[in-house]
């Protein structure tokens, strides 16, 4: 198996970024060699932290889907459509943050005061809006591939906003706490073009893939994964998914449902 999970309010508290209660699950995995593979909204530099600390060393897909990371030399092939980023290599999926950052823009004298720009936040304000350390949201405002929009308008002025970002070519998902403008990526399919460079690699091998996610954001990769796992969340509603089948969802909130749903879709990791 292949497990794709979202981190923020999945494998990692929602307020503390805690991943406590997935620690003996995560090892268990590790023993097992089935690779856990961060699929977030969080930048390559979150990232790279946040792979060390949580002891994994493996691939890793950023920004809402837009680039897939994988250490040089992890499968015995380059993929083909891969380039070589320092110690990475990186498969693109969409254009770069400018693109995005200017689109967005574009929309604000139409908007005013009704959102404010992640490349406009200084690190102090993305770290009060997050909740993270100023190391950390310094690394969070290094976008590659898109922008994040802190939104204060109502519910109808942001379905306003997202039609006109449609417009202009650009797409928007939903994370916990902004709004993420990017290109046509998502979770889903970041996942499948990861899925299935396993498959090309490992030519005769099966990879089932288990996706597990609480958010808006995590919606395209949950219906596309063969299992399902919806992680409870304190902060907002079950997504809707498409599909009915294979869809486990947790008792427990963050890591500790986590947790859960991975030893209900994989049996017996323990032994
Ligand atoms: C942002 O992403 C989350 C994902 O749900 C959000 O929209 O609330 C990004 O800035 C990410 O880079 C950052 O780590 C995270 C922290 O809460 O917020
Ligand atoms: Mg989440
Ligand atoms: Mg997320």
């Amino acid at each position: 198996p292949l497990i794709f999970t979202d981190l923020d309010g999945t494998l990692l508290d929602h307020f503390s970024y805690s991943f406590d209660a997935a620690k003996s699950t995560l090892s268990a995995l590790k023993s097992r060699h089935i690779p856990v593979i961060p699929t977030t909204s969080k930048t390559a530099p979150e990232l790279e932290e946040l792979m060390g600390e949580l002891s994994l060393s493996g691939p890793f897909i950023i920004e809402n889907g837009a680039a897939i990371y994988m250490p040089e030399g992890y499968f015995p092939n380059k993929p083909q459509d891969a380039k070589t980023v320092g110690n990475y290599w990186v498969i693109e999926l969409v254009e770069q943050a400018e693109v995005w950052r200017d689109i967005v823009s574009q929309l604000t004298p139409d908007y005013p005061e009704l959102f404010t720009q992640f490349s406009q936040m200084s690190v102090e304000n993305i770290a009060m809006l997050t909740e993270l350390s100023h190391e950390k949201a310094a690394l969070a405002s290094q976008r590659g591939y898109g922008e994040p929009v802190f939104w204060q308008g109502t519910k109808g002025q942001l379905n306003q906003f997202i039609e006109d970002i449609n417009k202009r070519g650009a797409n928007v998902l939903i994370g916990g706490r902004f709004i993420h403008v990017s290109g046509r990526c998502n979770k889903g399919r970041a996942m499948l073009k990861l899925a299935q460079e396993y498959k090309n690699q490992y030519p005769g091998e099966t990879f089932f893939t288990l996706a597990t996610g609480d958010g808006e954001n995590d919606v395209d990769m949950l219906n596309m994964s063969d299992i399902a796992g919806i992680i409870k969340s304190p902060v907002h509603k079950k997504p809707t998914l498409s599909r009915t089948e294979d869809v486990l969802i947790s008792n427990h909130f963050g890591p500790a449902g986590w947790a859960e749903v991975v030893h209900l879709a994989i049996p017996n990791i323990d032994n």
